[in-house]
Parts: structure tokens; sequence; C-alpha cells
């Protein structure tokens, strides 16, 4: 079988691997060749794996393969035409409004559509708003291809649960979704997935698919806004949420009747919500609501919780500006330090980050702001550097943004000597209060006693 996959990112790259490494199947990565993903189509088509951070067997499956001959990358779009199966895995963003930016996908099927050969199966994997598979992919298809979808070619959107850190992971261990136009695409993308998926397959039509993709994000999205509330409460009322969230969690599920006492599973409150999936799902949701939904309301659930997440780098801020204060520094003479570029801990990916938010709103207010992080090595018009010493040399704050391992070591002792000002601000719960309390250190964090 010869399998196609647009998008060389976090997903284009883990699906196109695991395909070439099955028997018999060979894989064609279709990426443009922009300044800024050109290098990857030459490190891949050499064996190399692009993705930086730590993600387990990747570079392995990619050094595997390669030699095996069955995975070649080029921004050739001919290729569709000798495709058995399309995989598109291109960003799907939402802009300033929260309105869904679709060029490069319209592009992408546009492509496809004009060199559709009969007979192949298209599969959607980029996260987009419901209704977008029948209502946009599907007749630009048909329109470019002069082909009926169903008929002459299928169609289905099934969705990624990929998590930077363990891609390979999720890929083939969690259950996978798969939602057809009609009841064939159906069959045949469960047909397709089943050669890389160990978990189950779940058989349903593209919208109910596209509808359990962004719940799922937003799901998860109103939980961490519930827990960002919990933890302004705990800082108000004077308690850590960090003890409150571990008495809430050890409510036990009563196995016996499982569904009498539900176990608890409040999520971690912090310094903000970045990445390329929860900031924008729930705007994707709210969007195919508004687009076709029958009768219109507003989702306010959905839409005050991206609001408050929205707002947890302006409160870390607000607790930097307070904890300077405490020590008679004001903002614009202090040398701040954030920790943690990265959306997620040990990882190189810094996809709609808090920390920019927060570094933006710093940066023309004080008189030094310097960001540290292990994995990423540039990033557009941030003073940034790998070196942990020379980030935390001289600084009045450390202001923790991202829970990278690196981070859970740092010592009182240690950090008191190389800072001019002894204070942290913790937004990921990773350094022990009570201990920099008693060096002398003004410890202040999301969901902590403000004094
Ligand atoms: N975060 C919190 N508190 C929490 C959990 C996360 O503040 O309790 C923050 C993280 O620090 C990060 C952001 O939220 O800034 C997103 O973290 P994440 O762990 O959700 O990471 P993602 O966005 O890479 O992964 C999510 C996952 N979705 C769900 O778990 C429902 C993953 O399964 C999806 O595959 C992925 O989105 C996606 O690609 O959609």
């Amino acid at each position: 079988m010869h399998v196609v996959v647009v998008g060389m990112g976090y997903v284009g790259i883990p699906v196109a691997a695991l395909f070439a490494d099955v028997p018999g199947f060979k894989v064609t990565g279709i990426q443009r060749r922009s300044t800024r993903s050109a290098w990857k189509i030459d490190a891949l088509n050499q064996g190399r794996n692009p993705i930086e951070g730590e993600e387990p067997g990747l570079a392995d499956l990619i050094g595997r393969i390669h030699d095996k001959g069955t995975f070649h990358i080029t921004d050739d779009i001919s290729a569709y035409r000798d495709a058995d199966a399309i995989i598109i895995a291109v960003q799907t963003p939402v802009d300033e409004n929260q309105q869904p930016q679709y060029e490069s996908l319209r592009d992408v099927l546009t492509d496809i559509g004009r060199n559709l050969r009969r007979g192949t199966l298209i599969c959607l994997e980029s996260t987009v708003a419901p209704g977008t598979t029948n209502h946009l992919a599907k007749p630009i298809l048909e329109e470019q291809s002069g082909m009926k979808a169903g008929a002459d070619f299928s169609l289905v959107f099934s969705y990624e649960r990929v998590m930077v850190g363990r891609l390979l992971h999720n890929l083939t261990e969690y259950d996978r979704i798969v939602g057809g136009i009609d009841p064939e695409s159906t069959r045949r993308g469960i047909e397709l997935y089943r050669h890389i998926v160990k978990a189950d397959l779940h058989p349903t039509d593209a919208l109910t698919a596209e509808v359990a993709k962004v719940t799922e994000n937003a799901y998860r999205d109103v939980n961490i806004a519930f827990a960002n509330e919990v933890a302004l409460i705990c800082e108000s009322l004077g308690v850590n949420v960090h003890e409150v969230r571990r008495f809430v969690n050890s409510l036990p599920n009563d196995p016996k009747h499982p569904h009498a006492n539900p176990y608890r599973d409040m999520h971690i409150p912090g310094a903000g919500v970045g990445g390329h999936c929860l900031p924008k799902d729930s705007w994707l949701l709210k969007y195919g609501l508004d687009a076709y939904g029958q009768f219109k309301f507003t989702p306010e659930i959905l839409v005050k919780s991206r609001q408050l997440n929205d707002s947890m780098p302006s409160h870390m801020k607000e607790l930097t500006i307070e904890a300077l204060t405490e020590k008679g520094i004001k903002l614009r003479d202090a040398y701040l330090t954030i920790l943690g570029l990265a959306f997620l801990e040990n990882s190189d990916d810094p996809r709609n980050t808090p920390a920019e938010p927060l570094y933006n709103y710093l940066k023309n207010n004080c008189r030094e702001l310097i960001v540290h992080d292990p994995y990423i090595k540039e990033y557009g018009g941030i003073n940034l550097t790998n070196r942990i010493k020379g980030a935390v040399k001289g600084s009045d704050c450390l202001i923790i943004v991202t829970r990278h391992r690196e981070y859970l070591s740092l010592k009182p002792e240690q950090l008191k000597q190389l800072m001019r000002t002894p204070i942290i601000v913790d937004g990921r719960n990773t350094l022990d209060r009570e201990a920099f309390k008693k060096t002398g250190f003004t410890f202040k964090g999301v969901g902590l006693p403000r004094n």
C-alpha cells in the first residue's frame, strides 16, 4: 500500500513513520519547502529525527524505516496521483477572533483534488471545527477532482490524541475514532488504522468524530479552568491549593458502586494553558455550533474557561509585582528571569506558550528580562538562554512557567548565592515553598498563600 502523509509536524512525522514500518507499505511525506520547515525534509530523508525534546522510540523508528527505504519526504505533490491513502495532518490554528484559519488545509485539499486518483481513501487528522469534513473538505475535493465523494473516493475524519513526549505511545496504545462521510469510508478507515493502532477502533460518522475531538480537549480546558479558579480562591483564603487538590483527589472510586461515587480528578492549576490544541479547540467547537448549528446560543462554560486560562499569565505578572514590592523593588528596576519557554515540561514545543504573553507584559516594564529553557535554542524576539547559571545570576526574581525536570533540583542556598534578591514565583508547583521560605526567600505561586 502507498500512503501519503501531508504535514511533517508532531502528528504527521510519527504517523508516517509508523505506517512506513508496516510490511508491504511505503510512505511519502509531503512537506512544503518553507524557510521554517525545509530542513525537516533533508533531516528525515537522511534518517534523522527533527523533533528535539524527549520522544521515546521515534529516532530509532525513523532510522529503521530509512534503512528499509520505505519512507521518503518531498514537496512534490504529484505523489498524490499514486496514493492508495492520503492522511492530512496540517496545522489548523484559530485567529485572534477565534475563527479557524484553514489556509493550509484549503491549499492541501485543492492540491489533492487536482491530483486525486479514483478509489483513494482520504483521512483528515487535523483537528477541525465540527462540520468541516462535510461542508469544506468534501466540496473542495469534489470540485477539484470532478469526482463524487463516497462513489469515487472515500473520506474520513479520524483524530490523533498525541502529546509531545509520548507521540508513538499515544498513537499506538490509545483507542482511535474513525468517522466517515459514509459507512464504506468508515470501513476503509478502520481497515487502514488497524495497521498501526493496537487499541480499539471506534467507527462513527464524520460529524460525531469531529465533535468528540474538540470536546475531548474542551473537557480538559474546562477542568483546568476550574482548578485555576479554585487556586485563586485558595490564594485569597491563604491555603495551599495543591494540598486541597491532594485531599479532593483522595476520594476513592467505590469499585462496587462505580457510578455511586465516581472518583475526582481535579486538574493542576498553573501559569496558563498552551500548546496547539487546548487554546483553540473550544473555539473550534463554538465555531461549529455558530456555523452549522440548528439553533444558536453562547456556550458560556467553554468561553469563560478559555478566558480564565488565558488570564493566568497576567496573574503571574501580578504575583511578581507583589513579591518585588514586598522587597521594596520597583518593577522598572528589576532584573527578572522566566524559567521555561515550552508550553509543556521536558518538551521543545513553544506553541501558544503562556510564557510569551508574560514575557510581553514584563519586557518593557523592567530593567532586564531573560528566559531560560533547556530544550529551545531560539524563539523569535525572546531573550533566551540554555545556560541556567547565566539566567539566574544577578536576578531579583525567578518566575517558573514550565515544570522542566531540570528545575526540580534547584536548591535555595545555591540560588541565593547567585541571585541579587531571593524571590521565587512558582507557576507550576515545582519547588518546596517551606524550604525556600526557611532560607529567606519570598515565595509566591499560583494557588499558594500570598504571605
Ligand atoms: N495544563 C494545566 N493543568 C493540567 C494539565 C495541563 O495547566 O492539569 C496545561 C499544560 O501546562 C499545557 C496545556 O495545559 O500548557 C496543555 O497541556 P496538555 O497536557 O493537555 O498537552 P497537549 O495540549 O499536548 O495535549 C492535549 C491532550 N488532550 C487531552 O488530554 C484531552 C492530548 O491527549 C491531545 O492529543 C492533544 O491535546 C491534541 O493534540 O489535541
